[in-house]
């Protein structure tokens, strides 16, 4: 939804793919500027429909942003995962390699961070040896090297931007960071369940949305299309997102225990505010993550706005002011 506002405010002419749902309600983060976008009903599944669709909006760019993105989904769906994931990305490919014999057309391919997965070093850099952890990273490996062969193979203008996690007030309550912004503000207002998380010593990079979709614009501009690592080079526990979020609503958390026994209680009330589930740990875990977006800050001057705090705030006060005014 932030990418289709920057491009509009540019003056594009935006087409988006919409999956067909039973109840329709799944638009939520486009609404305001739904009347601007013109949506094409399609699938990554469906490669006659993404061929036709391309033949005849016969785009200048192509941001591939489809995903099941959902890493331990991923686990309850790995063919499904794989099949839009992966195989996707390639039906996507090559009906833009079947338009680009008519006309230049520009590919972007929104590669993640999971990819160094078990990371091999730190920071990880373009250069760093990927090593997915799961049934989703393995399947956006597959996405980006076959970004990259349709590069090198067919001379397509073809990127991946390998981006870090980039959260907003826009995130789903399955991830991380909204489920924390949610369940401390419902403990605020009197919700007496603790919040149950999985693995609170997971270190990730965490950015804004809003930041990261100019970096995605930037790449796409370039001459020469190549693959960038799009991160804020600050890494923060899962535990740290649960204190700042408390720090802005004005509760201290006192941690006692470890692993499984480990919770988060409210200093001054004594309530238990958040304990840990073994539902949400995943089978094989990506501890840490930070990225090194040196190369993308020299070539495209691409230059964050947000830092964490600003972005842990912003969500703090959406999510204040949509449920409590
Ligand atoms: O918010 P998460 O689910 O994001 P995750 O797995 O890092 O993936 C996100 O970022 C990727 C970029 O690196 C994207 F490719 C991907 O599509 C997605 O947007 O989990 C973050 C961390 C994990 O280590 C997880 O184990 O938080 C830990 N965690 C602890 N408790 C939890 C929970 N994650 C979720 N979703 N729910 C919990 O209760």
């Amino acid at each position: 939804s932030y990418l289709a506002e920057l491009l509009l405010e540019k003056g594009y002419d935006v087409h988006g793919l919409v999956r067909r749902s039973s109840t329709g309600n799944n638009t939520a983060n486009i609404n305001h500027v739904k009347d601007q976008i013109t949506f094409h009903y399609s699938d990554l599944t469906d490669a006659a429909n993404l061929e036709s669709i391309m033949l005849k909006v016969r785009p200048d760019e192509v941001y591939n942003l489809g995903a099941q993105s959902h890493v331990s989904v991923s686990y309850d769906c790995p063919t499904y995962t794989g099949d839009v994931n992966a195989i996707g990305v390639l039906k996507l490919l090559e009906a833009v390699k079947r338009l680009a014999k008519e006309k230049q057309v520009k590919f972007y391919q929104a590669s993640t961070s999971e990819l160094y997965g078990k990371v091999k070093e730190t920071p990880q850099t373009e250069n760093t040896p990927f090593y997915p952890r799961s049934p989703y990273a393995v399947a956006k490996m597959y996405g980006y090297w076959i970004t990259v062969n349709y590069r090198e193979s067919f001379n397509l203008f073809s990127c991946n931007g390998i981006l870090f996690n980039h959260e907003s007030p826009r995130r789903g309550p399955e991830f991380v960071t909204r489920k924390i912004v949610q369940g401390l503000f419902n403990a605020w207002m009197g919700d007496r369940e603790p919040l149950r998380l999985g693995n609170l010593d997971a270190l990730r990079d965490w950015g804004h949305a809003k930041d990261y979709v100019e970096a995605m614009y930037l790449l796409v501009q370039q001459d020469v299309s190549d693959d960038y690592v799009i991160s804020s080079g600050e890494q923060h526990s899962v535990r740290d997102f649960c204190d700042m979020v408390a720090d802005y609503i004005g509760i201290q958390i006192e941690w006692q225990g470890e692993g499984l026994d480990e919770v988060g209680i409210d200093m001054k009330t004594g309530q238990r505010l958040i304990e840990v589930s073994e539902e949400f740990y995943r089978p094989a875990e990506v501890n840490t993550l930070l990225g090194d977006c040196t190369k993308a800050k020299q070539t495209l001057n691409w230059v964050p706005k947000y830092s964490f705090k600003d972005l842990v705030h912003e969500m703090c006060k959406i999510e204040h002011n949509e449920n409590y005014y």
